[in-house]
């Protein structure tokens, strides 16, 4: 489904997920938006997730994220349900470190990224979970739900991190796992609709009333 969104309107609902209000045809809806934190240490392959996932393209180069990119991404979760992402793509480097944190607040959830031919990159995921959880409380204040992903999943001559380890870290925090590859596309698709329908299910939009309905 094609959906044309004009966005006329950011709400808050009881500080649970903010819902999108847009026009199709001559009827207003709202579409339930929620804030994605993209966190990882620099160049595991934050962003090359989002250009794979919104233009289908890859970049060999690699230029850092100065500070903090923002996205929106439309995805249907089913053949009726439009849902937006606000992804906040936060760049590694440690020169961000005191930026960074002023994006945590709110968040609906946290995608942490390693690189799976950097063992130091797996190795300071706890770090950046540990980061998220002192500074941030969910807007209802339950745990921030987190995926792990396991980037670069195509360099598997360079591998130093196994599936395994990844899955046994995530496991141990009741986290999904997935290896991706920002290159390839394996898995980019599938691990934002599996975000988005979790959200969508934790924080179901408040339908509003429409003009002339009770
Ligand atoms: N082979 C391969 N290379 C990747 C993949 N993802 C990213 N890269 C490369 O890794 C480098 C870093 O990618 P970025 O997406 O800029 O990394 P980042 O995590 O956003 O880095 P910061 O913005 O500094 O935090 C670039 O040279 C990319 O081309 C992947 O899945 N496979
Ligand atoms: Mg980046």
């Amino acid at each position: 489904m094609t959906l044309f969104v004009r966005v006329v309107l950011f709400t808050f609902v009881k500080d649970l997920s903010i819902r999108v209000r847009y026009t199709q045809g001559d009827t207003t809806l709202a579409v339930a938006a929620y804030k994605v934190l993209l966190v990882g240490d620099a160049s595991v392959g934050k962003s090359s997730l989002i250009r794979q996932l919104l233009l289908g393209e890859f970049d060999e180069d690699y230029t850092a994220t100065v500070g903090v990119d923002l996205s929106a991404i439309a995805l249907n979760i089913d053949t009726f349900t439009p849902v937006i992402l606000t992804v906040i793509d936060l760049g590694g480097q440690a020169s961000f470190d005191e930026l960074r944190t002023k994006y945590y607040k709110g968040a609906h959830y946290a995608i942490l990224v390693y690189d799976i031919t950097s063992m130091e990159s797996f190795e300071n995921i706890p770090y950046w979970l540990e980061g998220l959880t002192e500074s941030i409380k969910t807007v209802d204040g339950r745990t921030l739900p987190c995926i792990v992903l396991g980037n670069k999943a195509d360099m598997t001559h360079q591998r130093e991190v196994i599936p395994a380890i990844g899955r046994n870290y995530a496991d141990s925090h009741g986290f999904p796992f997935y290896e991706t590859s920002a290159k390839t596309g394996f898995n980019v698709k599938d691990i934002f609709l599996r975000i988005a329908r979790s959200l969508y299910a934790t924080y179901p939009p408040v339908h509003p009333k429409l003009p002339g309905k009770k």
